[in-house]
C-alpha cells in the first residue's frame, strides 16, 4: 500500500466566505463545509455513534451487508474516487470487496485535512489498495482523478453518508449533473441518501441529549475565533435544529441569545446580531425513493439498484452514467 496527499485551502477563502455569509441581506448563513476542521471532524465521529443519530450506522450496515452485491454489478478494472471520505470506516467494506477481485486505486477527495489523514490511516492496512488523497473541493478533485484515469477503466464514485442532502435544492441536482459531466458512460456512482422519517425523530437526531451536535455546530464560531481572530462569545449563542416542511430538510442554525456585536478582524468587518437572530449553518435533506430516481435520471444516470435499511430508513443507490 502507498499513501500520497495533494493539498490546498486557505484562511483567505474562509475570511471571504464568512464575510459574504454574515453580511448578506436577510438570513445570515455560513457554508456547512466549514464545520469540518479537526475539532468538527472529531465531533462528527462522536455524533455518528450517538443513539439518536442512526444515519451513519445505517449507511455502514448497508455497505457491510451488500458490498459483494454492489461490486458484482461493476465492470472492472475499477478506480475508486470518494467525495468526502470522512473517517474511511464505511469505505473499508467496499475496498475489501473490490480488492478481492483486483488491485484498486482509491482516491479520497476531502476538504478536511484532518479527515483525509484519518481515512488514510484507517484504510492503510488493506493489501491490494493504493491510496492517493486529494485535499480539494469535490468537483475539482473529481476532475483531477478523471484526468488521471487509464483508458478502459471504470470510475466508481462513492458519495456516501447522505452528504448530497447538505446541498440546497435544486443544487443537489445541479451537483449530480456536474458530476455526470466529468464521468463517462458506464461509470458508476454509489450514492447514499437518508430517507424521510418522522419530524420528532429527526429533531432528536440533530439536537441530541448530550449536546454533541450543539458543540459541533457552535464549533463553527469557535473556529472563526481561532482562525480569524473573531470575538464570538459562545455562551451568547445557542444551537437550534428545525424541520422545514416545505423543503423536507432538517436545518441547523446558531441563534443569538441577545443583541450583540462581533468583530472579525482577519475578515475586516464587524457585525450586529439581533436577539433571536440566527445564522443558518446546514441543511440536511431527507429523500423519498421517488425523488432519488427522479433527480438521478434528470442528471443523466440510470438507477441500477437500491439497497434500503429498514431499521433507520436510508438508501444506497447504485447509479450508472447513461
Ligand atoms: C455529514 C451529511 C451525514 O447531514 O446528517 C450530522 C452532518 N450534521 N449532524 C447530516 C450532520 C449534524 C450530516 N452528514
Amino acid at each position: 500500500m502507498q499513501t500520497q496527499t495533494i493539498t490546498a485551502q486557505s484562511v483567505a477563502e474562509l475570511a471571504r466566505d464568512v464575510r459574504a455569509g454574515l453580511t448578506r441581506k436577510g438570513q445570515k448563513e455560513l457554508p456547512s463545509k466549514y464545520l469540518y476542521d479537526s475539532v468538527g471532524s472529531a465531533l462528527f465521529e462522536v455524533i455518528s455513534v450517538l443513539p439518536e443519530y442512526g444515519l451513519t450506522r445505517a449507511d455502514e450496515r448497508l455497505l457491510r451487508r451488500h458490498s459483494e452485491d454492489i461490486v458484482a454489478r461493476l465492470t472492472p478494472p475499477t478506480t475508486v474516487a470518494e467525495l468526502g471520505s470522512g473517517s474511511g470506516k464505511k469505505t473499508r467494506w467496499m475496498l475489501e470487496a473490490l480488492s478481492r477481485h483486483q488491485h484498486i486505486s482509491y482516491c479520497p477527495i476531502e476538504i478536511s485535512r484532518a479527515a483525509l489523514t484519518m481515512c488514510e490511516r484507517e484504510l492503510a492496512d488493506i493489501d491490494a489498495v493504493s491510496i492517493v488523497g486529494f485535499e480539494r473541493e469535490y468537483l475539482d478533485g473529481l476532475l483531477e482523478v478523471a484526468a488521471r484515469r487509464r483508458k478502459g477503466e471504470q470510475l466508481l464514485v462513492l458519495f456516501l453518508g447522505s452528504t448530497i442532502g447538505n446541498f440546497e435544492h435544486p443544487a443537489d441536482l445541479k451537483f449530480l449533473r456536474q458530476m455526470r459531466e466529468t464521468l463517462q458512460a458506464g461509470d458508476a456512482l454509489l450514492l447514499g441518501t437518508d430517507l424521510e422519517k418522522p419530524a420528532p425523530q429527526l429533531l432528536d437526531a440533530y439536537d441530541d441529549s448530550l449536546g454533541v451536535t450543539a458543540a459541533f455546530n457552535l464549533n463553527l464560531l469557535a473556529r472563526i475565533n481561532r482562525e480569524l481572530e473573531a470575538d464570538f462569545s459562545l455562551e451568547q449563542f445557542e444551537h437550534v435544529a428545525r424541520f422545514n416542511q416545505d423543503t423536507g430538510s432538517v436545518e441547523m442554525h446558531i441563534r443569538s441569545r441577545r443583541q450583540q456585536n462581533v468583530s472579525i478582524p482577519a475578515a475586516e468587518f464587524s457585525i450586529t446580531f439581533d436577539a433571536g437572530e440566527t445564522i443558518w449553518t446546514e441543511s440536511s435533506h431527507k429523500y423519498s425513493l421517488k425523488e432519488i430516481s427522479r433527480i438521478s435520471e434528470n442528471a443523466g444516470f440510470r438507477c441500477d439498484s437500491q439497497w434500503i435499511d429498514e431499521e433507520w430508513p436510508f438508501a444506497e443507490n447504485l447509479l450508472i452514467a447513461a
